[in-house]
């Protein structure tokens, strides 16, 4: 393989021809799939008469090719690696071409693949090119009618975009339906799916009065766990009627689920297509975690059909256009459906742990990045959830109602192109007047601003001054940053009163909760009339995705735990207390001093566990520790050992000074009733599992009782893998090892039970873990080209800290040797899974040098794009 190029956002040009109109004749078979391609070109009015037709194709065997009927001769056209091109064409034509390619032997599982007996296809983003030639890119949009051929005993089923316009038996035990989509469409959103699937329909009447039918279609034995997606679609279809007034445009929408899947799921047009884990659910099979994500992926891929597909991107580098403004919606979708506060307190941590260790490290890249080598690296949490945070700042500088009128205005001009992210901005700048050039570089600047922020009380002139100065580090290709425009919402909180004070800014009222708006390096901001000290309660609800640093004592912070208004910085108060006592204990540790606990900490918890709450959700997450991975984060370099010692000792400690209080939480939230994934039901699970975690903790009898007896009741999932996971995770392997078993064999048939069952285990802090993991992947339900078992074995594993970053360096290689395999067989996960080594700069020594050298052997081997692009950055 030659060294792979980069491709340069600057480098766009529109396409020379489009595509108005695609017919498609698959004829399927598991090594000869015969695909028949008739595409209606026409050259764009802005290209030269006599341009080439250059269309994209990859692994595909050409066996002919015809223009208006005519065949090519062969020194017509030229084949590459990449593609096919045709030296001389007219200015509107038909191209009729054929060309064979082998699903069974797709490993990769991009563009037509089998997974368990059943065709199914993936396009996004260039996956298209390996089923046909064509204009693989998101800017050539064209209605699509499509003929699927299959056996009809084996291929029961044959579904594409749009709706079935015909169907009918063919010779030799064949069958064939025609689908019609008549919203033009990019290639990266053409789906096809074939095999012997069992449905569920239901349906929905849109705001205009049509019906429209919907079907989730399952391998038979899956029929019982489609009712939760089927209830999340519809409610998605309708809260995007009453939030956006968007309503769905076809009379059909299906969703697919599939066992062999790169990601969650694909916005196809009318035809999503599923990894089984984001679509099935079951009491006994899913967690409340889990019920909770289908419902969010399944509101995802439903709004896409309008940001995304009605109005897609130009090109890959705007990929963020439709990501970052869909995680927004279906992030709004959930918070509205669920506790509020709990949905944005989940997001922001994975977000500051995930998303802010991606700015930091080797890959760090802006929101619309300006070049990539292989774009499906590129489907990062920075795209997705840094670009969800950028639309909710612009919700909140506008306003909900101006964000609305900008939304309309969007859907309504570009309707059916292919758009820009400037497209997006500018429609909420007309709108609402606002001025958003400086805005615009959080599209362009990588990297997490850091805030710091110092505050200061004048009793004699009753005022506050904050002054705030803001500073992006610097990341690879961009050492240099400019101000952001940052917008901090904040509330002063009276010590004596405990209450939000009213904010007075240059002589205007504010109320009590305002947004102030920081542009420059450095900035004043001086609050009058303040009647009595107050504690800042800064970025609430996290409203700009910024490390904002203030002087913070443990008292304030206790305070503020206890009085701000705000939930989400009342939670956050709460972990930054814990860190600094975590702080404490990490340096003890390192310096073997003994810990001592601070009861300052204890004393909130106290305090927490006392009040009534009327969100136990809320009060769940409160009472919940930063993760070990959050921890590191914190860290100038990251001691994996003393992080972890340091969160034991406080969870032991807690749990030693407040068991009693944790027994009465979980005798109080303990129920019988039938399982329900509904938020309050949730929110008492929760809080019950909050307090065995505590009970657990220090591994007493009645605590080690509780969890066995739990699991054995069996009631839920969600109880039983917590148990499960308790018992596991402790040193008493005599009760753990039976249970284990017993899951085991009776989920051997549920694969996605059985992932749960190996991440269980390899995510344990006892030593063995890393031996489990070499046995685990010899399990016949293991198989390293199921990305959900690559998932749930080595993909847990690496997020165990204390093992995977063992000082023989075992787990570096264990990792290595996997994203070796992988880097044949699926490039798009090898590129994915290798992310823990690419860290390396973040730990001290040994383990720098160990990961480094995995990385060196990795680079050594033949690589794909993938994981080439990754590993040149890692050790740049
Ligand atoms: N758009 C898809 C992701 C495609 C990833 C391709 N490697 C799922 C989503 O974001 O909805
Ligand atoms: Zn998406």
């Amino acid at each position: 393989m030659s060294e792979p190029q980069p491709t340069y956002l600057s480098d766009y040009r529109p396409p020379a021809y489009r595509v108005t109109h695609t017919e498609l004749t698959f004829d399927l078979d598991p090594s000869a799939t015969r695909v028949k391609a008739r595409l209606h070109l026409e050259r764009h009015p802005e290209h030269e008469p006599g341009a080439a037709l250059e269309l994209d194709g990859e692994q595909l065997t050409l066996k002919a090719i015809a223009i208006d009927g005519q065949p090519l001769d062969e020194d017509e056209y030229a084949l590459t690696d990449t593609g096919l091109r045709v030296h001389r064409v007219p200015q509107r034509f038909l191209l009729d071409t054929e060309v064979n390619i082998a699903p069974e032997a797709n490993t990769a599982l991009e563009g037509l693949y089998l997974s368990n007996g059943m065709y199914c296809t993936q396009c996004e983003a260039e996956g298209f090119r390996r089923i046909t030639y064509y204009p693989d890119r998101p800017d050539v949009m064209a209605t699509f009618s499509t003929t699927v051929i299959g056996d009809a005993v084996q291929l029961p089923i044959l579904l594409s975009n749009g709706n079935p316009v015909e169907r009918g038996e063919l010779p030799g035990g064949r069958h064939f339906v025609t689908w019609d989509d008549p919203h033009p469409k990019p290639s990266y959103l053409f789906a096809l799916v074939a095999g012997d699937l069992k449905k569920v329909e239901d349906g929905f009447t849109t705001m205009s009065g049509r019906d429209v039918t919907l079907q989730i279609w399952v391998e038979e034995e899956n029929l019982d766990k489609t009712d939760h997606a089927m209830a999340s679609l519809k409610r998605a279809m309708q809260w995007d009627e009453e939030t956006y007034a968007r309503e769905y445009d076809l009379d059909l929408f299906m969703i697919v689920a599939v066992n062999d899947f790169n990601m969650g799921a694909m916005e196809n047009k009318g035809l999503n297509i599923f990894n089984s884990a984001a679509v099935l659910t079951h009491p006994h099979t899913a967690t409340d975690a889990a019920f909770q994500q289908v419902e969010g992926i399944v509101a995802h891929e439903y709004f896409h059909n309008w940001s995304g597909n009605r109005v897609t991107c130009r090109d890959w580098f705007q990929l963020s256009l439709k990501e970052g403004f869909t995680v927004f919606r279906d992030q709004c979708f959930s918070a509205d459906t669920n506790s509020a506060p709990v949905k944005r307190i989940q997001d922001v941590s994975f977000f500051r742990t995930a998303q802010f260790a991606e700015d930091a490290g080797p890959t760090a890249h802006p929101i619309r990045p300006d070049h990539y080598i292989e774009i499906t690296n590129f489907y990062t949490l920075t795209i997705y959830e840094k670009g969800a945070q950028v639309v909710r700042m612009l919700s909140n500088l506008l306003g909900w109602e101006a964000f609305r009128r900008g939304s309309d205005l969007y859907f309504e001009r570009y309707d059916g192109q292919a758009v820009t992210i400037e497209d997006f901005v500018g429609c909420m700048a007309e709108v609402s007047g606002l001025d958003l050039s400086q805005f615009m570089r959080w599209y362009s600047q990588a990297g997490t601003p850091e805030i710091d922020t110092q505050g200061e009380y004048d009793y004699a002139k009753c005022e506050y001054r904050l002054v705030l100065r803001q500073r992006t580090p610097a990341t690879p290709g961009q050492p240099d940053k400019l101000p952001l425009h940052i917008p901090l919402r904040l509330g002063l909180v009276g010590t004596k009163s405990g209450r939000d004070l009213p904010l007075t800014l240059d002589g205007e009222s504010l109320g009590s909760d305002t947004v102030i708006h920081l542009r420059e390096e450095e900035q004043e901001f001086v609050f009058t009339d303040v009647s009595e000290a107050p504690v800042p309660s800064l970025l609430r609800g996290f409203s700009a995705p910024v490390k904002l640093r203030f002087p913070y004592g443990r008292e304030d912070l206790a305070f503020l735990l206890q009085h701000d208004s705000d939930d989400f910085n009342r939670w956050d108060a709460g972990q930054r207390l814990a860190m600094l006592a975590l702080e404490d204990l990490i340096a003890a540790h390192r310096n073997g001093v003994e810990k001592v606990m601070d009861t300052r900490v204890v004393e909130a918890f106290r305090g927490l566990l006392a009040t009534e709450t009327d969100d136990k959700a809320v009060l769940a997450e409160m009472l919940t520790l930063p993760t070990e991975a959050y921890i590191a984060e914190q860290q100038a370099l990251v001691d994996v050992d003393a992080i972890h010692a340091a969160r034991e000792f406080v969870k032991q400690s807690l749990a030693a000074a407040l068991r009693d209080d944790f027994l009465r939480l979980f005798e109080e939230n303990r129920s019988d009733a039938a399982y329900a994934p509904e938020p309050e039901q949730i929110a008492q699970r929760s809080l019950k599992n909050v307090a065995l975690a505590y009970l657990m903790a220090i591994e007493d009898d009645q605590g080690i009782e509780l969890a066995r007896t739990q699991f054995a009741a069996d009631h839920n999932m969600t109880d039983v893998r917590h148990a499960l996971t308790l018992l596991v995770h402790s040193s008493r392997t005599d009760i753990a090892e039976p249970a284990l078993k017993a899951f085991g064999e009776a989920w051997a048939h549920d694969p996605l039970v059985m992932d749960q069952w190996f991440s269980i285990q390899v995510t344990r802090p006892q030593p063995d873990a890393l031996e489990r993991v070499k046995f685990l992947m010899d399990h016949p339900a293991f198989s390293l080209k199921n990305p959900n078992k690559v998932r749930a074995l080595i993909g847990a594993f690496a997020q165990n800290r204390v093992n995977f970053h063992r000082l023989d360096g075992a787990g570096y290689r264990l990792l290595a040797d996997v994203v070796i395999t992988l880097n044949q067989l699926n490039p798009e996960i090898a590129a994915r899974i290798i992310t823990p080594l690419t860290r390396w700069q973040r730990f001290e020594e040994p383990r720098q040098e160990l990961m480094k050298a995995e990385l060196e052997r990795i680079r050594a081997e033949e690589l794909s794009p993938n994981v080439y692009e990754v590993v040149e950055k890692a050790l740049a």
